[in-house]
């Protein structure tokens, strides 16, 4: 059986880990791709020198055309740029949505069976223009941020809890970022919820709050660190696990920003849900009952994406 083939489309700080991550995991063939000229080339160069030391096998290389990505099985797509201070978020929804576009036509043109995973962000709104812009199946183009949101929130639990970070399970809902929803009575330590372990005396309310808007801010928080740029390991991971489950139809269940068809009362746009990812790309979407506040918050995060798209909508009228 021939090797896979991997596509990244933008090969800046996600890319370069992407590449490095499916390398490390022997997912398939990598081709980088970026505007950059020489970045994609040289970061790939680089990545396969660590082969022999690593002991894996992949052929890696790196492109500026699109021409490059032709029959990829998955297409990760970074592309784009950060906001830089001075810059409104319709000056940088203006600028990705552009970017969004280049990109979808060239998937559609060279690799219009893949599983399309984006990244790029303001994340809910751009993965829904690329679908649009690309014309691929909606069950096959889909945002990597739900994970990224539980890692996080699962990191800080384990370390509050003092416990395997493997033990620990998230769930949540939502658009990516200060909007999020976590659902802690879904969220476990080995399948005991945290509202049960708040009754326990784990952790206080207070406390389990705290690490809710922690998780919430988790990216300003490394932007605030980092100060030159964002979070890329984790992020890179997540989306190499959701491209792990489409490759080995795991059926992984996965946080994904998913198109909704009338689960959660939405159609037409893109949230985090939870997904079974599998061969066909999203074959699930699992619509649980939201109740208390779940509901409100729930509906405020779709707000807030739909305000983006609508942005995005009077940006690029062909959307
Ligand atoms: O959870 C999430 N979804 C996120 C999203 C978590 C962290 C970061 N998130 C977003 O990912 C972030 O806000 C960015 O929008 C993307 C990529 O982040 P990264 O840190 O990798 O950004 P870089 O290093 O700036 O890389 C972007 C690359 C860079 O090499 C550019 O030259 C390239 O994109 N680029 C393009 N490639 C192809 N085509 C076009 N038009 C293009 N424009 C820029």
């Amino acid at each position: 059986m021939a090797r896979k083939k991997i596509a990244l489309i933008g090969s800046g700080m996600i890319g370069g880990t992407l590449a490095h991550l499916a390398s490390l995991k022997e997912l398939g063939d990598i081709v980088m791709f970026d505007i950059a000229e020489g970045t994609p080339q040289g970061k790939a160069l680089d990545i396969a020198q660590s082969g022999p030391v690593e002991g894996f096998d992949a052929k890696l290389s790196g492109a500026n055309d699109y021409a490059g990505i032709e029959g990829a099985d998955v297409c990760i797509v970074t592309a784009g740029v950060p906001r830089k201070p001075g810059m409104s978020r319709d000056d940088l929804l203006g600028i990705n949505l552009k970017v969004m576009e280049q990109v979808g036509a060239g998937i559609a043109k060279y690799a219009p069976d893949a599983f399309v995973i984006c990244i790029t962000n303001p994340l809910d709104a751009m993965v829904w223009a690329l679908q649009k812009f690309s014309g691929l199946p909606k069950n096959k183009v889909v945002g990597m941020a739900g994970v990224l949101d539980s890692g996080r929130f699962r990191t800080f639990l384990a370390t509050e809890f003092n416990v395997s970070v493997q033990d620990v399970t998230a769930f949540v809902l939502g658009g990516h970022g200060d909007t999020m929803v976590p659902l802690t009575r879904y969220s476990t330590v080995a399948g005991i919820p945290l509202t049960d372990l708040v009754k326990m005396g784990w952790i206080s309310k207070e406390k389990l709050e705290e690490i809710v808007q922690r998780t919430r801010d988790g990216g300003a928080e490394i932007v605030g660190l980092l100060k030159t740029g964002s979070a890329y390991y984790a992020p890179a991971a997540s989306a190499i696990e959701m491209a792990e489950s489409y490759l080995k139809d795991k059926k992984r269940v996965l946080p994904c920003a998913a198109a909704l068809k009338g689960e959660y009362g939405q159609k037409d746009m893109y949230v985090g849900v939870p997904c079974v990812i599998g061969a066909e790309g999203v074959e699930r979407v699992i619509e649980i009952e939201l109740i208390g506040d779940e509901q409100a918050q729930f509906e405020k995060s779709v707000a807030s994406v739909r305000g983006l798209m609508d942005a995005c909508a009077a940006i690029a009228p062909n959307l």
